[in-house]
């Protein structure tokens, strides 16, 4: 049968006679047969790669091109009167991560079945994932976001596992979504799930009865944790996991002839962040449910379990009260316990403690002292967790600690999202780097090549017209590809700077009021999800938003400027802007961005980067040279150092620096009242000026002085593509799959 044949036959009627949807469903099962048709990977040993988020996005396209007949189904449908684009709107996105930290599960996921490693994820089924994001009066409102519909990638399994609460027993139900790599092999996703779950309890917005374990478990990612009942769900839901997780391995590595005493031989778990660290203790206790010794159990699991980190924010660090574990996982403290003693007898320093005077259980500790590998995911976030941050456990255990950069899955983030750029390259290079990435570097060859670098701006231009086209008809909003894309997407953080941004944006559009008529126009685009509780970054978005309205509104300035707050900023949504930005906004404070994987993308995609040296910014920095780059800011040891003198003080950037008064004084200016609330807006202002814990006016001119060096570069259009060329060369460093090939080669050894 061909691709058509056994499309129709799921639709029991032909394609041109079906709707969108259900061609959408039809070609899922299409897909799911062929994945379950493809050899699964195998091998003795397996990773496990254990983690509260995977953020997969949608499937369909690329479970299409991993398999290798995106391009036949593209053609068929278009001879059928359909087009791919609409049949992707039919699937619903799948928002189980927050951020960086679930997309880079997803991209290893993608990578490890890529090189044909046994490798599958754990984590959780969420129903209702994170929050859709609605905007209403210019303030981020959040709603439920379902995603699981009758036809789902989800594939319901006959594997339970009994998890014990305090006075609660349920029952686990693991759910497999497949992993297909690209033309290889497959792995599983499994995703534990309780079938007690009721959406039904959900009201207004995305409140429900946190009491009510056994219908809200695993209803939403993260539930809000500002009250003690939110903390205690996010303690049930992990021990959720880590408990059926831990099963689920024992079970496999037995069937494989393990003898549980040689776990390390069969499985290594890799912790993602400290969200999945109780699989530690817990693991401890089944081993030893199982018959084994105490101390052999410690030692098995140490020679099992590696944690990667993926901040050095104090407030993400996450402590558990043993009050709170004694009330939900109870059969965990004493062996928390004798882990806390067992470091305590041999290590006198209180700071490496895992229980610490206030009987709080400070989860990396455990990770670290019982884990045989600790990773930072970009050079300099290793250096800083060694020399400062972790300095206490890498005297203790210097050969734990390694650096493993972060990467991206260029099946999705090149080859899907950007089928301009890939079929170019194609015809350019050839089609070796979408195997080895490394092969990108062919393209520096035609940095000359005007032919070639005016295909690269026209293909940016298309890109371009195309996310004019998207934002008019998703959110009504006007902007033209003939201004510069300034691009800032990423979840809401203070530490992240939007406000910077901002306060810049705010900067120019007095400017221009002032009669100073800026050189190029910019269309400045913004995409977050701000989290619930979290009172500044929601302040940070509604000063957005009514930026958004008084400029693009403002005939006088809306020639120049524009300003775009994506609605919702997710998987599909980071698909469409990234291919279409001119620069890319990596403006966090130095020594604060673990890594950022966004920046790889832009750069992948031929965006140039605005950026401060964090993360890995300075990698990227690296590769293409100070002439490819526009680099800003105070740099990680300047900043390490005022914190530890605790000698910045925003008032005197506000009080000495002119342009930094105007521009905050502005927040709560009467345009602005007109359009915003005083509440919000003058809080915001009161922080930027009495605290401004990341330092935003610090970095102010800097950044000013060096994005007008970006914007005027622009208008050398030859330079400009230039710059993109060499970004787009340079990009194959930043491939996962190169990422993986270092976890395997380090840590894994698969
Ligand atoms: C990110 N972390 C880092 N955390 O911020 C980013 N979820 O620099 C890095 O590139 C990325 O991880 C991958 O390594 C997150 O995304 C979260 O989303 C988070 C934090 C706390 C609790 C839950």
């Amino acid at each position: 049968m061909n691709i058509q044949e056994k499309v129709e036959a799921y639709l029991g009627k032909t394609v041109a006679a079906a709707s969108d949807k259900e061609i959408y469903g039809a070609l899922l099962s299409v897909v799911q047969e062929m994945a379950a048709e493809k050899e699964r990977t195998d091998s003795r040993k397996k990773l496990y790669y254990i983690s509260a988020e995977f953020l997969i996005g949608k499937l369909l396209s690329n479970n299409m091109i991993n398999l290798g007949i995106y391009e036949e189904v593209k053609e068929m449908l278009e001879k059928n009167g359909k087009d791919i684009c609409e049949i992707e709107e039919a699937e619903p996105e799948p928002s189980l991560g927050n951020g960086g930290l679930g997309r880079l599960a997803a991209c290893f996921l993608d990578s490890i079945a890529t090189l044909g490693l046994a490798g599958d994820g754990i984590g959780l089924n969420y129903h209702l994932g994170l929050f859709k994001q609605e905007f209403e009066d210019h303030l981020q409102k959040e709603t439920p976001n379902p995603w699981i519909e009758e036809k789902s990638w989800l594939k319901k399994t006959d594997v339970t596992y009994p998890v014990s609460f305090k006075g609660l027993n349920v029952s686990a139900r693991m759910y497999d979504i497949e992993v297909t790599g690209y033309n290889n092999k497959t792995n599983k996703l499994h995703l534990f799930d309780l079938d007690s779950v009721d959406e039904t309890i959900v009201e207004d917005g995305i409140d429900f009865n946190k009491e009510d374990i056994e219908k809200n478990l695993t209803l939403f990612l993260y539930p809000d944790d500002s009250d003690e009942q939110g903390r205690l769900l996010r303690i049930y839901q992990q021990y959720f996991m880590v408990s059926s997780g831990a099963q689920l391995i024992l079970d496999e590595c037995t069937a494989k002839g393990c003898t549980l005493y040689d776990l390390p031989d069969y499985a290594v778990i890799q912790i993602n962040d400290t969200h999945p660290t109780m699989v530690i203790p817990e693991l401890i206790r089944l081993l030893m449910e199982r018959g084994m010794d105490m101390d052999d159990a410690i030692d098995v699991v140490s020679r099992t379990c590696a944690y990667t980190n993926h901040t050095i924010l104090a407030e993400a660090l996450e402590k558990w009260p043993v009050d709170y574990l004694k009330k939900v996982v109870p059969q965990l403290v004493p062996i928390i316990e004798v882990l806390d003693d067992k470091v305590r007898r041999k290590y006198e320093d209180e700071s490496v403690a895992i229980i610490d005077r206030n009987d709080t259980v400070h989860m990396a500790h455990i990770d670290i002292h019982y884990g045989f590998s600790v990773n930072g995911v970009a050079a300099l976030h290793t250096e800083i967790l060694k020399d400062s941050e972790l300095n206490n456990f890498y005297r203790i255990y210097p050969e734990k600690f390694n650096n493993k950069t972060n990467g991206i899955t260029f099946r999705r983030w090149l080859i899907h999202c950007n089928p301009r750029l890939s079929a170019f390259l194609d015809r350019t290079i050839g089609e070796g780097y979408k195997k080895d990435a490394a092969e990108l570097e062919k393209l520096l060859k035609y940095k000359d090549d005007e032919k070639v670098l005016n295909e690269l701006l026209a293909i940016k231009y298309e890109n371009k017209k195309d996310l004019c086209t998207y934002l008019k008809a998703t959110q009504g909003i006007e902007i033209s590809p003939d201004t510069i894309f300034d691009i800032q997407v990423k979840r809401l953080h203070e530490y992240k700077r939007q406000q910077l941004n901002a306060l810049y944006i705010i900067d120019k559009y007095l400017e221009i009021k002032a009669g100073k008529i800026p050189s190029a126009p910019v269309t400045a685009i913004f995409g977050a999800k701000a989290a619930p509780a979290y009172v500044i970054a929601k302040d940070i978005i509604h000063l957005i938003l009514c930026l958004q309205e008084l400029i693009n509104n403002d005939p006088e300035v809306n020639k120049y400027l524009r300003v775009v707050m994506v609605e919702n900023y997710n998987v599909t949504k980071a698909g469409k802007l990234i291919p279409a930005c001119d620069i890319s906004e990596q403006i966090s404070l130095a020594s604060k961005e673990a890594s950022g994987t966004g920046n790889m993308k832009f750069m992948l995609n031929g965006a140039v980067t605005l950026g401060t040296e964090d993360g890995a910014n300075v990698e990227i920095h690296e590769a293409v040279g100070d002439d490819n780059i526009f680099v800003f800011g105070a740099s990680s040891s300047e900043v390490i150092e005022h914190y530890a003198k605790a000698d910045y003080v925003a008032k005197d950037y506000y009080e000495e620096n002119e342009a930094i008064k105007a521009a905050v004084d502005f927040i709560t200016s009467d345009e602005m009242l007109a359009i915003g609330c005083e509440e919000n807006l003058a809080r915001l202002q009161k922080e930027l000026i009495g605290k401004d814990w990341f330092m935003t006016l610090l970095d102010f001119d800097s950044y000013k002085e060096t994005k007008e060096k970006a914007l005027a570069a622009y208008a050398d259009r030859k330079v400009w593509a230039k710059m993109a060329l060499v970004n787009i060369a340079k990009a194959g460093f930043f491939s996962s799959d190169r990422t993986i090939e270092e976890y395997n080669r380090d840590i894994w050894h698969l």
